[in-house]
């Protein structure tokens, strides 16, 4: 069990892990030591305090893309005894206003680039809010000159169950809920699983294309390099291309990202480039198809590290890594968590199919919301997972719970039919929902994005509908199939397959 001392401060903790002279971060603006971005966080702490007039518990919004000033503004605000509530910079004003309203944000630090749809949020609040905005790692405005003359603060005296942070879901089935974490709750997923699994150190460079606002994210860029003294590589856009350019710039060892940039990597011109120093890739986030595992493993000679994590639990509980990974398992209870599956009495079953049940030394804690009572149940977290549990206890996934389709009786995950359309070369990107059917009750409908080079048409549809029979029990097959150029997704990637069912997904 994890032992945290009571009086606890996470940010004050996670740079205790690197030497004063080792390198924090870097990025293509520069690069800047353990012992720079104390004195900066803490140079921040002292300007909320004194200037902002922020006082221990209230909450402070960030909004930025991933650079060493949004590092240190999440370390000061910590340090200010405030609470962190940090915002995907794709956000816009309408998402923005809801968190300021339900998170009650007393003052926000945005960059500059991002303050437009903040702007038009205010409009749209009932809450008051005080702003500062910075000009990223570079510009006039940049906070290390603004807060130069300022003597760094010392964290606050802060207790280990303080909430230290306001987690926004990506809202993939509805209205975003906020999920509060204490201060040793930012410690935990650094011990459990990064210890026992990523064995973080310093010499490695972590990178993830994941905001520092999505705690996956979070995990990978901050929390575990920094625990470990380790150094972040960051970059500010999004898709595969930038990620790739901090892996070949930087030597990053340390990556993680979604399936589907992993995939998309599998094409890119600096592959051979990055595999001169990339170690380790996580892939979390969706789910993992089994094809894209292997076809990553037959490419780059490199055992992706599949995980499930939630906003609400703060990081990843189920994964493997090393000689424990089996191929389209997501792998075992991290050491510290404990793994099971419901039946549809709530009961924990020793092995078979149903809904993931986790316990652990993170959990649910809602702000102010009735769908705490459907996430914790009997002390268990209920993810909302369908998954197999097998004897060893590798857990294997189904679905989402919501994304069962039943067709004439049979239970179809899926994912298993996304999986199988993925091993197909026309297929870039794709999404199954059941859609109302007479006949089976629901019938599988696919929608797909096509891989360049490829057209829609009916010989097209004819012969996805052959592959997948033959790759899955035929019954799986999608029965109708119709092409996108694009999925509906949410900020941190993941698909909303609600959009699709509800016909409004463009
Ligand atoms: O979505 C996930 O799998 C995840 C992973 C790590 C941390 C947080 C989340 C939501």
């Amino acid at each position: 069990e994890l032992q945290y001392p009571e009086r606890l401060n996470a940010a004050e903790e996670l740079l205790r892990g690197g030497a004063a002279d080792a390198v924090a971060v870097v990025n293509d603006m520069g690069s800047w030591t353990y012992a720079e971005i104390d004195n900066f966080s803490g140079r921040i702490a002292r300007y909320l305090v004194e200037t902002c007039c922020i006082v221990p518990g209230e909450r402070v919004l960030l909004r930025g893309p991933n650079c060493y000033t949004l590092f240190a503004c999440w370390l000061g605000v910590l340090k200010a005894g405030g609470i962190v509530v940090a915002t995907m910079p794709i956000l816009r004003a309408g998402e923005i206003a809801t968190i300021i309203d339900k998170a009650e944000i007393a003052h926000a630090l945005v960059d500059s680039r991002f303050i437009g749809d903040f702007r038009d949020a205010e409009e749209q609040t009932r809450h008051l809010c005080s702003v500062t905005t910075y000009d990223g790692d570079h510009g006039q405005g940049n906070l290390e000159n603004r807060t130069a003359d300022l003597e760094p603060a010392r964290p606050a005296d802060t207790g280990r169950d303080d909430p230290a942070l306001i987690a926004f879901t990506s809202g993939t089935t509805g209205i975003p809920k906020g999920c509060v974490h204490y201060h040793r709750d930012i410690l935990a997923p650094c011990d459990t699983f990064a210890k026992h699994l990523l064995a973080p150190a310093p010499g490695q460079v972590w990178a993830t294309s994941a905001p520092l606002a999505f705690t996956f994210g979070l995990g990978m860029t901050l929390m575990f390099p920094f625990r470990f003294g380790a150094t972040a590589a960051t970059f500010e856009k999004p898709g595969p291309d930038p990620l790739m350019d901090a892996i070949t710039a930087h030597g990053v060892t340390h990556v993680a990202t979604a399936p589907t940039a992993y995939k998309a990597l599998l094409s890119h011109p600096k592959l051979d480039e990055a595999l001169k120093t990339l170690d380790t890739c996580v892939s979390a986030g969706e789910h993992l198809p089994e094809a894209t595992w292997h076809a990553w493993h037959e490419r780059t000679g490199l055992a992706l590290v599949d995980g499930i994590g939630s906003t609400e639990l703060m990081h990843i509980f189920i994964s493997a890594s090393g000689d424990d990974i089996k191929a389209g398992s997501t792998g075992k209870a991290v050491p510290g968590y404990e793994a099971t599956v419901l039946d549809e009495n709530d009961r924990p079953m020793e092995k078979g199919e149903g809904r993931l049940a986790i316990k652990g030394p993170t959990g649910c804690r809602y702000l102010s919301d009735p769908r705490q009572a459907d996430y914790v149940v009997d002390g268990w977290n209920v993810t909302g997972d369908t998954y197999v549990k097998d004897v060893e206890g590798y857990f294997w996934y189904r679905a989402r719970s919501d994304d069962m389709i039943i067709s004439s009786g049979y239970n179809i995950g899926a994912p298993e039919v996304e999986n199988a359309l993925l091993a197909h070369d026309a297929v870039a990107e794709c999404a199954v929902i059941g859609v109302p059917c007479e006949e089976r009750g629901q019938k599988v409908k696919a929608f797909i994005v096509p891989a360049p080079g490829h057209e829609p048409s009916d010989s097209l549809i004819d012969e996805l509908k052959g592959f997948v029979k033959e790759k899955i029990a035929p019954y799986k097959y999608p029965r109708e199939i119709e092409f996108r150029e694009s999925l509906p997704k949410t900020a941190t990637g993941k698909l909303r397959r609600i959009e699709l069912r509800s016909g409004s997904g463009s």
